[in-house]
């Protein structure tokens, strides 16, 4: 009897963060590109632990470099800083604070490509009614077939 309690409840204890956790599109249909501003983008949104983000761009166009804070102002990366390249990069974030990210190809993150962003503890609240006007992405981003590459709280 109690083992079943304890297997019920381990299985849960598993799904129901994975089921409440959000995933975030980084710019949504436009994807990760230059020309959009990722401030506004993130400005309206609550980032979790254990949501995760989601950087879309066509491989080989772009890539996402997690920097510092000072990385972020200058746009630099330390160098052997490895880069996230696979045009479908999930990161889960998988601790709270801020979080920097930058594109490292010349140029693009001085003309904006760059996101920052506050991880703040425990689980997003119940999705709300309604969080957004536009419904189709989350959509465009599950029926994708491009390969996913998961990268744990880079
Ligand atoms: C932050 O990043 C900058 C630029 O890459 C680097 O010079 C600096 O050492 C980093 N600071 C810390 C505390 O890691
Ligand atoms: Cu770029």
């Amino acid at each position: 009897m109690a083992s079943t309690q304890f297997f019920i409840f381990a299985i849960l204890a598993v799904l129901v963060p994975s089921i409440l956790a959000t995933d975030f599109v980084v710019g949504d249909d436009k994807g990760w590109t230059i020309g959009f501003d990722y401030q506004t983008w993130a400005d309206g949104k609550e980032f979790h632990v254990g949501d995760r983000l989601i950087f879309k761009y066509r491989k080989g166009n772009h890539n996402v470099l997690k920097v510092n804070g000072t990385g972020f102002q200058q746009c630099v990366a330390p160098a052997g800083t490895v880069p996230l390249t696979s045009g479908n990069d999930v990161i889960l974030l998988a601790t709270s604070g801020r979080k920097w990210y930058i594109c490292g190809f010349p140029t693009h993150c001085a003309n904006g490509q760059k996101l920052a962003i506050t991880v703040l503890d425990g689980l997003s609240p119940a999705p709300s009614p309604t969080p957004t006007p536009a419904a189709p992405s989350p959509k465009a981003a599950r029926g994708s077939v491009a390969p996913v590459h998961y990268w744990w709280n880079y």
